[in-house]
């Protein structure tokens, strides 16, 4: 089988990149591990940025997270009981929607779908193969038969744990990684949000975040020790934990329901470099992996899609390749600009068991900062909202 751009990964990069590719004519084959149902039962982000809607309906997918998607003009940041608003309206003239990784999945996947794109799901034993020559390509397994996929180009959407980055040779891979000694312990429930926008809240006992997906469901988290395990929380001790953290007056509210989903993430920093090694080409979580503190994760894997895209219309319709050339530094520049602000706002937000009390005052002083001064205010919600691509 030949293919012009074979794709690796069938998550929101991969069909993203694919239905991009397909509006403009050029020929892709998705490759995924996983059957479409169990890529469509994780639970993921929650936040786009307005890059990522604008990207959407560029790519005609929108429609749906127009009609159910929330836009929000701010979130709060607690601490000592006080809730801070941050204004993005007010600082930077911009939002953000809330509207799931899930069901933008969904979204990409029915497109796809009605154009008739090609996915092969199930994949096994994915290898690539001669990445700097002229016949790069993809072997693989499907129900114990060997395939092979000839391609022009692969693109590396199969996330953190995938194959792609691995076929770069380590001599020419540099990797970033901090490791935070906490994880997140994330609840879904049928119930109406604790509030109209979400709620970071930084708390003596850790941090706590108030999400949703709609009026009817909600999405909250905790963070807990790495140690623990998701049997180790009931949802009565989940939801006792959960209301301490939040203000007196805010956690009164809270109603509380059986939760229909739990698991615990850890949390972690991560970037390889190049994310180019001749055909191959990294998208999102396969080249860098952000705490979820600053809703960063989603929002790059678009940002690096529409380099990825743009530079290879550019080279099939034009014959021009300074798109591909230029898309490792122009991917990694804004994937470092996430990094330093989910960095931030994960160590501005979270209890670290070594943090001294000067540490401790440090936080405080930095959200007091956020409270009352313009520019920092504006610095969080023009990286909250999303740098420009
Ligand atoms: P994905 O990991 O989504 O998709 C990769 C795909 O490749 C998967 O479907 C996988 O099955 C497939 N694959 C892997 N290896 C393969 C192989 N060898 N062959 C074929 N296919 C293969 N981001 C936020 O912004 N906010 C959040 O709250 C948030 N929460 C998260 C919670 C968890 C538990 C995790 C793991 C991530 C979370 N993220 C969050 C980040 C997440 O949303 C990612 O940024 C997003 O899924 C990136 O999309 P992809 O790059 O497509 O990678
Ligand atoms: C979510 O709704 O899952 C969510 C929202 C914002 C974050 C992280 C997760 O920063």
């Amino acid at each position: 089988m030949r293919t012009q751009v074979a794709i690796i990964g069938g998550g929101p990069s991969g069909l993203l990149l694919s239905h991009l590719l397909n509006r403009a004519g050029i020929e892709t084959v998705v490759l995924e591990r996983q059957s479409r149902d169990y890529v469509l039962s994780r639970i993921r982000a929650g936040v786009l940025e307005r890059g990522t809607v604008d990207l959407l309906h560029r790519a005609g997918v929108g429609a749906r997270m127009t009609r159910e998607g929330h836009t929000h003009s701010g979130c709060y940041l607690t601490h000592d009981q006080q809730m801070i608003r941050m204004d993005f309206a007010a600082a930077c003239g911009a939002a953000v929607t809330v509207y799931g990784q899930t069901e933008v999945t969904r979204d990409l996947y029915d497109a796809q779908d009605a154009i008739g794109a090609q996915h092969i799901h199930g994949v096994e034993a994915v290898a690539l193969h001669d990445l700097d020559s002229a016949r790069p390509h993809i072997t693989y397994t499907l129900d114990g038969q060997s395939h092979r996929l000839d391609c022009d180009f692969i693109a590396g959407c199969d996330g953190f744990h995938g194959v792609s980055r691995k076929a770069i040779p380590a001599n020419l891979r540099r990797e970033y990684e901090k490791v935070y000694p906490f994880g997140w312990l994330g609840v879904l429930s049928e119930t109406p949000p604790l509030h109209e926008e979400l709620i970071y809240a930084n708390h003596p006992r850790g941090f706590a975040l108030a999400s949703m997906r709609n009026p009817m469901l909600s999405r909250y988290y905790i963070q807990v020790p790495l140690s623990d395990k998701v049997q180790d929380w009931s949802d009565a001790a989940f939801w006792e934990e959960f209301s301490a953290r939040m203000p007196e007056d805010v956690a009164a509210g809270l109603i509380t329901g059986p939760s229909i989903e739990k698991s615990i993430a850890p949390l972690r920093s991560f970037v390889s470099e190049p994310m180019r090694y001749g055909a191959l080409f990294l998208c999102g979580d396969a080249a860098h992996i952000v705490p979820p503190t600053g809703a960063k994760g989603l929002n790059l894997a678009a940002s690096d899609v529409h380099y990825l895209s743009t530079g290879l219309l550019a080279h099939y319709n034009e014959k021009d390749s300074a798109g591909l050339d230029d898309y490792s530094q122009k991917a990694l520049a804004r994937v470092w600009q996430a990094m330093r602000f989910s960095w931030q706002v994960t160590t501005l937000m979270h209890h670290f068991p070594e943090h001294s009390d000067y540490d401790r005052q440090m936080q405080r002083v930095e959200l007091m900062q956020l409270a009352t001064n313009p520019a920092a205010q504006r610095m969080f919600a023009e990286n909250y909202t999303g740098l420009p691509y």
